[in-house]
């Protein structure tokens, strides 16, 4: 792409759904054509063995719960539900939508609600994920994207929170724009005692409700909605960075690696349409559709209905169909 192309790209990105030019911040997570990856030999790979350790442990753990599903009681398994869906929220409405990519805005009880269930995920904290995400934006599928998924389907699921980061990563990372973040009170605050709120979020509720409320046995309650519910938000959310990165439909742009996909978009409470939301990143809805198969969209619609939630980015149709002529792939 010439340095005209991409000009006009970032131009075209930066149009709102009313014709806007919407502000730089807004683009910050756009890809950035312009970067290049070092030549020569690749860094080595160096194995954080203690993160293998406590994944295997933790999925070892998972698995065992499903075996103990049977045992749970009907109040455990809606509790189960409850738990993933805000700490799913905490991720997409909370840590992607609004503080990766500003996509909506939020008053001060909602961002304080996303920042508790973002904690109830345990996912890094919202600074650092969606520090990440934007590299990841601006930098797909290249070194400086932490879960370049050139790499491979297991490297940009899990693996690359098993290795030290490239070090373009980090690099790009810290020219990042992240000012935004930084004078977020919720985002400082939860940053500031993110351990603390991971071991009560994350741990000490999911298991201390069902054995308090409703006498469900503590084996079962720490299995079943803390660690079962725990890895499956995880995995959920890694299949938007390896599964739909791989697999799925290019209509927006068949120039880029991500797609979009059915399962990831079930899974992962509307985060599958991944090739319209690279190529719209600001787009509070992540897809072309409203709330179409997309609880996270319903979710931040209901929220501005309740007037905690307002100006949401959305991209106009035409802009969506001028994109779809000039890179979609049309073929099926
Ligand atoms: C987890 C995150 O799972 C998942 C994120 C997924 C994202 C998905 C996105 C998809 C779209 C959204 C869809 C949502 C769907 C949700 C569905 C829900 C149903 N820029 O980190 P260190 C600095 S986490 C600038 O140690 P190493 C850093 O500040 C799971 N700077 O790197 C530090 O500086 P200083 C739980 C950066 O040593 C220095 O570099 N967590 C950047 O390479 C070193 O940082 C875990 O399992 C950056 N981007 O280690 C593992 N990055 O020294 C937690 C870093 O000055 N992580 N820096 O303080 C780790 O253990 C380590 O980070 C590591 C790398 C081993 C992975
Ligand atoms: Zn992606
Ligand atoms: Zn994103």
């Amino acid at each position: 792409m010439t340095e005209a192309e991409a000009l006009e790209n970032k131009q075209q990105q930066r149009k709102s759904s009313n014709g806007d030019v919407l502000p730089e911040s807004a683009t910050e997570d756009a890809f950035d054509h312009t970067y290049k990856e070092k030549e020569g030999p690749k860094p080595p790979r160096i194995i954080v063995w203690k993160n293998v350790i406590l994944m295997t442990l933790l999925h070892i753990g998972a698995l065992y719960g499903v075996f103990v599903v049977p045992s749970a009681s009907r109040l455990t398994l809606l509790w189960s539900v409850l738990c993933f869906l805000i700490s799913a929220l905490g991720v997409t409405a909370g840590a992607h939508r609004l503080w990766s990519h500003r996509s909506y805005k939020a008053a001060l009880p909602l961002r304080i609600f996303l920042g508790v269930a973002n904690s109830m995920a345990f996912q890094n904290d919202i600074f650092e994920w969606a520090r990440d995400h934007r590299v990841h934006h601006k930098y797909s599928e290249t070194d400086a994207d932490p879960h370049n998924a050139v790499r491979g389907f297991f490297f940009s699921h899990i693996g690359w929170l098993l290795v030290r980061k490239h070090p373009d990563v980090i690099e790009k990372g810290r020219k990042l724009e992240l000012t935004d973040l930084l004078t977020d009170k919720v985002v400082m605050f939860q940053r500031k005692y993110y351990k603390l709120s991971v071991l009560v979020m994350c741990f000490i509720i999911p298991t201390i409700v069902p054995w308090y409320l409703w006498g469900e046995s503590l084996w079962v309650a720490y299995f079943v909605p803390t660690l079962l519910r725990y890895t499956l938000v995880l995995n959920a959310t890694w299949l938007v960075n390896s599964a739909a990165h791989m697999w799925g439909n290019r209509p927006y742009d068949k120039n880029i690696n991500p797609r979009e996909n059915k399962f990831v978009t079930f899974s992962a409470i509307g985060e599958g349409f991944h090739n319209y939301h690279h190529t719209f990143p600001y787009d509070y809805a992540t897809s072309e559709f409203g709330c179409k198969l997309n609880l996270t969209t319903c979710f931040i619609d209901f929220m501005c209905f309740l007037g905690l939630a307002k100006d949401r980015k959305k991209v106009s149709r035409e802009l969506v169909l001028a994109r779809i002529q000039r890179t979609g792939d049309r073929s099926g």
